[in-house]
Formats: structure tokens, sequence, C-alpha cells
């Protein structure tokens, strides 16, 4: 037979061009950027050497154990022929490929998770008997946070609310806490869920915008229902653009009812609190964070988490009274739309949280993880909000499709850590290979087993609510009619500052509707909240301003709403630091050891990339830095490039801290403004930056 001719470029054989590694390696070291800062101490054990494992051994295998030769090259009749029907490695291969993805989540479909622990402070084991809130007990956790209205491959910083589930791996079986960044919710009935889903979620037809909130469906289906108004207000305000999964507070948004050991009820409403505080972005810089990094938000907790900057949260309750009304000072607590202001029933800590370490894989962790109100403990009962007894059902039915199957339970994340003797059987995906041959009870075939158990063997008891005589019908309760009062309690309470923000995210979504008449409801809400928030929207809408059409309420405000006005830790957070080959090298690292001493990440921005006099790694350069990375930025230099010029402008228009030693003080065009400090040397720029740094944001510079 006569030989080919050689194409250039093209190997003859199928010799390996290189040497392929034979052995398992360990994963390389956190990148510079993600190293540990000096002085954070680990509170738990570090990610161990096996998950550190790139694979699972050292020859690639088929499914079933059979060692491989080749996985590059299916099997054909002749190296130019046709692949065979019975290369059974490239059947399995192509089928498993095919079947990777499952349904995403209908809402909360991008997300990020971390493992971690709570440990209980004993300050609840008055009003409750669950074990894992007794003094001292660490219970395993796995939280995922997630934005509700964009697809799984959507942007981080968009205006939306936050998901925030934590799964409790307690001893008497898993608890979840599947709440919300915001204390209220849209609609005060489960029924309308599809509706307000169906309203927010791109349109059908072209299925645009993605992750948005800013459209014609949504702004009809909030104006439309009042009710709406209130989580509409939250979204409009700061908690919509959060800076960090780990600066968000939680909340579990309904009322429970916690019955303690002696039987007796009182009802609580759930709160997280992050020790980083509560802090968010300017829309103008979510907006091209959106650009520049879609994974904003998932880097950062993973980052954090990897470089031992482990982010914390208080568990904290607000205790009521368990009354026939179940009303609080005249709130509603089976109403999802109030909140019960911090000042009437304050928070009280029952425990604290710190994630400490990241997933090892997204699919089988963060993916795969399956949470439910209804996975409750004994001494934790729900109540009659008529929005969770919807919730009670919905979660254990989209599993079913969501995660293939009614043996969800089965995947190792979303495994109990105790003990399992259920009567479930078979179904798709049944890992179990359960004993014995009496799935039923009582039955005298297995010894009797298995028996139920009674309060002293720690069984979960539905709390015997007495009902009052009802009749059948489909209605909201009247105290639920008050749509207003509480959304400017909202209001009024923020700072001048946020207030601005919020007139400004209400005209921006407003301005992107094209109907006239959702801006026009749009006004008239904001009408029945705050007349000076609806003159300026109406104005930046170029629309007259409406009547109030019902009387304004005059509510005490909550200072605790707002979330600026403190300082708090800086763990974590991100300077930048503009450098060329010009700079003091001894300052520079003098700078970046002052910072990496504050538990916070120097990340050096030069005209290349390497290092900078032979000593200081380089972590970005002009090319990849863009402002809205930094939560401050230095001037070690004063380089001409204009996306420096860009970078300074951008980070000064959005508030962050700016600093200057040397040269770098030129790029300064005002140096007295509030949150621009300028020294001598790095050090005490670094010092004066870490103050403010602590305040979040110089907000009293009043731009944007
Ligand atoms: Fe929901 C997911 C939070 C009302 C139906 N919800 C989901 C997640 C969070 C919340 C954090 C993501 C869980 C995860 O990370 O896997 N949902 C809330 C809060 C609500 C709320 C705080 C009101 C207070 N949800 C709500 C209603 C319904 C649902 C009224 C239906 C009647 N939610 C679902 C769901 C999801 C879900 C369709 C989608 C994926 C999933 O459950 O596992 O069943």
């Amino acid at each position: 037979m006569a030989k080919p001719p050689k194409v250039p470029g093209v190997p003859s054989s199928t010799t390996p061009q290189f040497e392929e590694p034979t052995t398992p390696v360990d994963a390389p070291d956190a990148k510079p950027d993600q190293s540990e800062p000096a002085g954070v101490t680990a509170t738990a054990a570090p990610v161990d050497a096996e998950r550190k494992r790139a694979q699972q051994g050292q020859y690639v295998t088929t499914a079933q154990g059979a060692r491989l030769t080749d996985t590059d090259h299916s099997l054909k009749a002749g190296r130019r022929g046709p692949t065979l029907l019975q290369d059974h490695h490239f059947r399995e291969k192509i089928t498993h490929f095919d079947h990777e993805r499952i349904p995403e989540r209908v809402v909360h479909a991008r997300g990020a998770a971390a493992h971690g622990v709570f440990r209980a402070n004993g300050a609840a084991s008055t009003i409750t008997r669950a074990q894992f809130l007794q003094k001292g007990v660490e219970t395993p956790v796995f939280v995922r946070f997630s934005t509700v209205l964009g697809s799984r491959g959507s942007a981080d910083a968009v205006r939306d609310t936050r998901g925030f589930a934590t799964k409790f791996y307690t001893e008497e079986g898993t608890y979840d806490l599947v709440g919300n960044n915001i204390p209220v919710f849209f609609i005060q009935d489960a029924i309308k869920f599809p509706d307000v889903v169906h309203a927010a979620k791109p349109h059908p037809d072209r299925e645009i915008p993605q992750a948005q909130s800013a459209h014609d469906t949504f702004w009809d289906f909030v104006t439309l229902h009042t009710e709406a108004a209130a989580h509409t207000m939250w979204n409009m305000s700061d908690r919509g653009i959060p800076r960090s999964f780990r600066m968000m507070e939680g909340f579990g948004v309904h009322t429970f009812r916690l019955i303690n050991a002696d039987g007796g009820t009182s009802l609580v409403k759930f709160h997280w609190k992050p020790r980083l505080g509560v802090h968010s972005v300017v829309w103008e810089e979510a907006q091209l964070i959106n650009g520049f990094d879609p994974d904003y938000h998932r880097r950062d907790l993973a980052d954090a988490i990897e470089s031992g900057a482990y982010p914390e949260w208080d568990l904290g309750v607000q205790v009521f009274p368990d009354n026939p009304e179940q009303t609080f000072e005249g709130i509603d607590l089976l109403d999802p739309t109030k909140i019960v202001p911090e000042e009437l029933a304050p928070v009280q800590v029952i425990g604290t949280m710190v994630l400490n370490a990241n997933p090892t894989n997204f699919f089988a962790e963060t993916e795969q993880v399956a949470f439910h109100p209804g996975h409750l403990v004994p001494g934790i009962d729900v109540t009659d909000d008529p929005l969770l007894q919807g919730r009670l059902f919905s979660y254990l039915d989209t599993q079913i499709t969501r995660l293939g199957g009614p043996n969800f339970a089965q995947i190792p994340i979303n495994r109990t850590h105790a003990p399992v003797n259920d009567m479930l059987r078979d179904g798709f995906h049944q890992h179990a290979v359960h004993t014995g041959v009496a799935p039923y009870k009582p039955n005298s075939l297995d010894a009797g087993c298995p028996f139920a158990a009674g309060v002293e063997e720690g069984a979960f008891i539905d709390f015997p609510v007495e009902l009052p005589p009802a009749q059948k019908e489909r209605a909201a309760s009247r105290t639920f009619d008050d749509h207003f009062s509480q959304v400017r309690l909202f209001y009024i309470s923020l700072s001048e500052v946020e207030k601005a923000h919020v007139a400004e995210a209400y005209t921006f979504e407003l301005g992107k509707c094209y109907e006239q008449a959702i801006k026009e409801r749009g006004l008239q809400e904001l009408a029945n909240i705050d007349p000076d928030l609806c003159a300026t929207v109406a104005a930046g809408l170029g629309l007259p301003v409406p009547e109030p059409t019902i009387p304004l309420s005059d509510p005490t405000p909550s200072p605790a709403l707002s979330q600026i006005g403190s300082t708090w830790p800086v763990d974590g957070r991100i300077v930048g630091i503009v450098a060329d080959d010009s700079v003091d090298v001894g300052e520079l690292q003098a700078a970046v050891q002052a910072l990496d001493a504050a538990k916070v990440v120097p990340l050096v921005i030069a005209p290349h990339g390497g290092m900078l006099g032979g000593a200081v790694p380089i972590s970005r350069t002009f090319l990849t830095a863009r402002s809205v990375e930094f939560d401050a930025v230095v001037l070690a230099a004063a380089p001409t490039d204009p996306r420096v010029r860009l970078l300074v402008d951008e980070a000064f228009r959005h508030h962050k801290a700016l600093g200057a030693w040397g040269a770098g003080t030129a790029l300064l065009a005002d140096n007295t403004a509030p949150g621009v400090v300028t020294a001598g040397d790095a050090k005490a720029v670094v010092e004066q930056m870490l103050q403010l740094l602590g305040a979040h944001r110089a907000w009293e510079r009043g731009t944007v």
C-alpha cells in the first residue's frame, strides 16, 4: 500500500509530542493575592491532602474501573475510517457528557456556597429544645448564597434579592434556614409565587432582560400588587447591590415557633448579622462589575475563604410572645411583607457561624444541595404564614425534577448527619441497599422495627396549635391590608446618601420601562410612600407628581435599617497599589506589608507583569485592572497611562478611599476631598487608608 502524503503540521503517528505526567501531583499553591494574610488564625481544619488531589488516582479508567490506554482517539476502522459502534469508551464518555447538565433552579439559579461551622452560645436554651442551639454545641453547616432572577451563568452584581440558605447538619436531623438578605417578601400568599416570578424573569418572547428588574413586566406586577411595595423598596435600596456575600444580613423572613424543653412556645424571627457589617457597591460600579468581573461575588467568597479571611455571622432572634393573635405591637407576625423594628424587639444573639472551607466540587455540592424550609428539628416549628405554608410544598416538589427523582436526600451534600431509618424505598438513583423485608409499620417480621419515638427519644412533634373556628375561603386576613406604612418606615430610616440611592434606583428602573402607564403607577405608589422621593423620581422621569391616594403614615424611624454610619473590620478588603519601575521598592514593600498585617489584600498594579525591583510581585497590569475590583486605591507613582487616570476617577466617583505618597500625589486632583489622604511615606498613608476602609466608603464626597 502506498504511503499517504505527509500533510504539513499534522503528526504522522499517534506518538505523543511531549511527555505526559504519570504521577498525581498536589494542587498548585494559592495565588499571591489569595495567600493567607498575616495574623489570620484558621478556625477549622485546612482542606485535607486528599481533597487537594486533582483526580482520584494515577490511571484513567472507564466508569467500570477498567484502565485505559488511550482516551484521545475513538476506535476506528483504520486511522482514516469510520468510528466503530463497539467503542464502549467513546459511547460512555460522550453519553455521560451529553447528560452533564441538570435543570437549573427555577429561581436562585446563580449561587455560590461554602462549608463552615455554627457554634451556639446557649442564649436560646430557654426558648428552644433544639440540641444544636444549646450552649457550646458545634454544628457543621453548608451555606448557599444566590441571586434570584438570573440564570446559572448570569452576572453576580445585579440589582436583586440575595438568597441566604443555611443547612445545619445537626445530630437531630438536618435543619434548613432558607432565607434572604431582605426581611420582607413580594407577596403574602405562596399561590402568587409563579406570577411574581413570571413577571420578574426575562420576557417570554425574546428572553430578555437577563437578571434584571428594570423592565416592564416586573414593574407591571409590583405596581399592580401593592403588597410588593415593601420588598421593591428594599431592592431599590443599597441592599439590592451588596458589596459581598460576606457583608450581607440574612433573614428567615417568616415568623417561626420555638418550643422549649417544658413545652413552652415563643414566636421568633431569625437574623444573620455579618461581623463585617452590611455594605454595598454603588449602581454605576455594579454595572461595570457585571462586565469586568461577572463572577464578582463568587470570586470574593472563594478568595476570602482560601486566604483565611473566614466570614462570620452572628445568628440572632427577635422573640415575641406566642399570643393567639400572632401579633406584636400591632404588627401581624404572619404577614411576610412586615418587619418588626429592632428597636421594638432587639435581636438577641444565639450563636455564631464561620465559613471556613470552599466546596471541593461546584456541581456535587453547590449545585446539588437541596434546601427545604420544612427540614425542621425538634424545638423549631413553622407558623401559619400563608407564604411559608406554600413553601413547605414547593421545595420538595422542585427537587424531584431538578435532582432527577425522590432520592436526592442521599446525594452526599444532602445527607443528614443523623442516623436515618425511613421507610422510603426504591426510586431513581437509589443508593441505599436496604435490609429487612418489612418497610412498613407496624410489622411482625423485622422485629417490629422501626418503632415510633416519643419526646423522650427526641422525636419531632408538630406543635398542637389550637385553631380558632373558621370557614374555608380563598381570602387574605384583613390585617394584611396595610401595604405602605412600613415602606415609609424603611425609607425615612435611611441616611440622606441611602435615600439618594433609592431615588436613583427607582428613576433608573422606571426609566427603563416602555409603558407610560407603568411609570405612572410606579409614581403613584411612591406618592403613597414619600412625597419627596416621588417628586425626585418624577423629575427624573419628566412626569407630573401625583397626589397620594391614602393618608401618609407617621412611623418612628428605625436606625437599625440604615447600613452606614459606623466602622467595621476590613478583613479581606482589596486595595490596589498603582506603581511602576520608578517607585522606591522599599516603600512599596512597606505598604504591602502594612496592608497584609491588617488582613487586607494588596494588589500591585503596574504597566507590565512580573516583579517590580525584583522584589514585589505584580498582581494586575494597566490592561487587566479596573477600579471596580478594589475597595481603595493607593498611588505610589503617577504613570501617564490614561487607564490609570480612569482608575483614579472611577474610584473617586464611587466614594472609595484614595491615598498617595511621593510621586503618586501628582495624580490626585484634590487631596483635600473627603476620603483622600496623602503622607510622606507609605506606612502613614496605609494607616489612614485603613481607617477610611473601616467606614466602607467616603460618602461625604457627595458624588454619584
Ligand atoms: Fe424560595 C429556592 C428563599 C419564597 C419556591 N428560595 C430558594 C432559595 C432561597 C429561597 C434562598 C435557594 C435555595 C438554594 O440555594 O438552593 N424563597 C426564599 C424566601 C422566600 C421564598 C426567603 C420567602 C420568604 N420560594 C418562595 C415561595 C415559593 C418558593 C413562596 C413557592 C411557592 N424557592 C422556591 C423553589 C426553589 C426556591 C422553586 C427553587 C430551587 C429550590 O427551591 O430548591 O422551590
